[in-house]
């Protein structure tokens, strides 16, 4: 895309836009960049545009500039009806967001995976697979590096796997993945999104561009992901823990079997690192985004076997006094508490932090079945308390150190400790890792 004496605007000045300010005026664009906060909580990522001819507007957003640009490219961090870019949209303007950027620069396959849990998961995964098979390999997008990086390097790569949030799909025309992966849908980000439909329309643009020549990964098991998968242009390629499929790839009675065209692979799992249901569902995933886009299935099962789970994802910490502690820092919607609590019995469950607005009750079972002791944190509790109170011993801690104070006491030998938190962090902590030290850290105090 020619970008010379262009006027961009990049909307939102983290990660995703010092990289596609760079990006732009690299390639000879007139580039501003626009934030609501100030120079100095900015200053990082100034310094990373230092040496760059770049205009800042600073602790605002000027609709006059947004009407006064050719392209305006938006962070995923910024809510698509902010009143400048709705303006901009109703003028005509040309808005992307940094991956519709990138992927007009990409000419290799491009897996792009979406999901409510798990993307990170199984984006690592088929990363590992398309190196172990000797690809050059661009991991990238939600993940924690921007595509644009890849596109500005003019790094020259044989596949792309990229982690595809439903922030970054806002804005997108064109991006068309070769093969594309929605692994699941639950409720998640309801305070960005005014309802669970709009969060799964954003999601599912994921495909909208592909047609019957480009292969769409789908959950066989997830009944809304199956509805919507009837509806796809792109040729389907099922994935399944219940279904043996003809078409697919499925689990059953320790084997994963991929079947495309008439062949058939075969992979036994008793040998695999990981645990989880979950993580079968994620290495189903990969392994067939991996064969589909030319894998060899000896390599890609030799990369399977080596994967470890990754840190903050249901990760165990020690055993104190016969009790088991585990942190899942990262499980910040119920769907992935979900398969932490199918995971364990005999539970004292740390969960709260910052509400994002969806229903904590399906948790209800579970908590019945599996938790003995709640014990809540944060801002979400009052409505944590509300909703699953009932079901279980219920209690508050005020820090993360007292929780676990708190969890040790009560929790008899043989049981778990678990801080899967149903919600993101930022009301008591940094990120989910800062989160994730502290919890660490008490444990090990004990
Ligand atoms: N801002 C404004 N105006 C607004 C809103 C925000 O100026 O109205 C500014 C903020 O002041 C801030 C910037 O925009 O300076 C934030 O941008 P950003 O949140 O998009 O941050 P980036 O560092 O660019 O990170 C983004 C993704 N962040 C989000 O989606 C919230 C990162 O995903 C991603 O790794 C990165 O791009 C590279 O692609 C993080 C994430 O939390 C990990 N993702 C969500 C998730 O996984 O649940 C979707
Ligand atoms: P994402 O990038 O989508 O947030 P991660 O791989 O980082 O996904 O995992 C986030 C949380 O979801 C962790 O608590 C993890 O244990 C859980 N998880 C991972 N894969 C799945 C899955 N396929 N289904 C449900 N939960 C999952």
């Amino acid at each position: 895309m020619e970008l010379k004496n262009k006027n961009i605007l990049v909307v939102g000045l983290a990660k995703t836009g010092v990289a596609c300010a760079r990006y732009a005026a690299a390639r000879g664009a007139r580039v501003t960049v626009t934030d609501m906060r100030s120079e100095t909580a900015l200053a990082g990522a100034l310094a990373e545009l230092a040496g760059y001819a770049i205009i800042r507007e600073l602790e605002r957003h000027d609709e006059a500039t947004f009407l006064a640009s050719d392209l305006i490219v938006v962070s995923p961090g910024v809510p698509m009806d902010l009143p400048p870019l709705v303006a901009a949209q109703a003028a005509g303007r040309e808005i992307v967001s940094e991956i519709e950027l990138a992927a007009r620069g990409i000419d290799v396959p491009l897996a792009a995976i979406t999901g409510t849990n798990g993307k990170t998961t199984t984006t690592t995964i088929l990363g590992e697979i398309f190196k172990q098979n000797g690809y050059h390999t661009y991991v990238g997008g939600n993940i924690g590096t921007p595509l644009i990086d890849l596109v500005a390097s003019r790094q020259l790569v044989d596949q792309v796997v990229a982690e595809i949030s439903s922030f970054q799909l806002e804005w997108i025309s064109t991006f068309r993945p070769t093969v594309a992966a929605l692994l699941n849908l639950s409720e998640d980000h309801l305070d960005r999104y005014p309802d669970y439909h709009s969060y799964v329309a954003a999601k599912l643009r994921i495909f909208e561009n592909q047609t019957e020549d480009d292969f769409a990964v789908v959950n066989r098991d997830d009944e809304l992901v199956w509805h919507h998968a009837g509806k796809l242009s792109a040729t389907l390629f099922p994935f399944s823990r219940r279904h043996e499929l003809d078409e697919g790839i499925f689990y059953k009675d320790g084997v994963i079997t991929y079947r495309h065209n008439g062949h058939e692979e075969c992979f036994p799992t008793a040998a695999l690192r990981v645990q989880g249901v979950h993580n079968l569902e994620n290495i189903m995933a990969a392994t067939a985004c991996a064969l589909l886009l030319g894998c060899r299935p000896d390599e890609t099962f030799e990369s399977i076997l080596c994967f470890e789970a990754l840190h903050h994802r249901m990760e165990f910490v020690r055993q104190v006094n016969g009790v088991s502690y585990y942190e899942d820092s990262k499980a910040t919607n119920v769907g992935s508490v979900e398969k932490a609590l199918e995971s364990f019995t005999g539970i004292t469950l740390i969960a709260g932090g910052k509400d994002k607005g969806g229903a904590y009750a399906p948790l209800a079972p579970l908590v019945r079945e599996r938790v003995n002791h709640l014990v809540l944190i944060g801002e979400a509790a009052d409505r944590m308390e509300q909703e699953l109170g009932s079901l279980t011993m219920t209690l508050r801690a005020a820090t993360m150190e007292e929780a676990v104070l708190t969890a040790a006491r009560l929790t008899a030998p043989g049981g778990t400790v678990l801080m899967s938190p149903a919600c993101s962090s930022f009301d008591m902590f940094r990120d989910y890792e800062e989160r994730a030290q502290r919890f660490i850290a008490a444990v090990k105090a004990l």
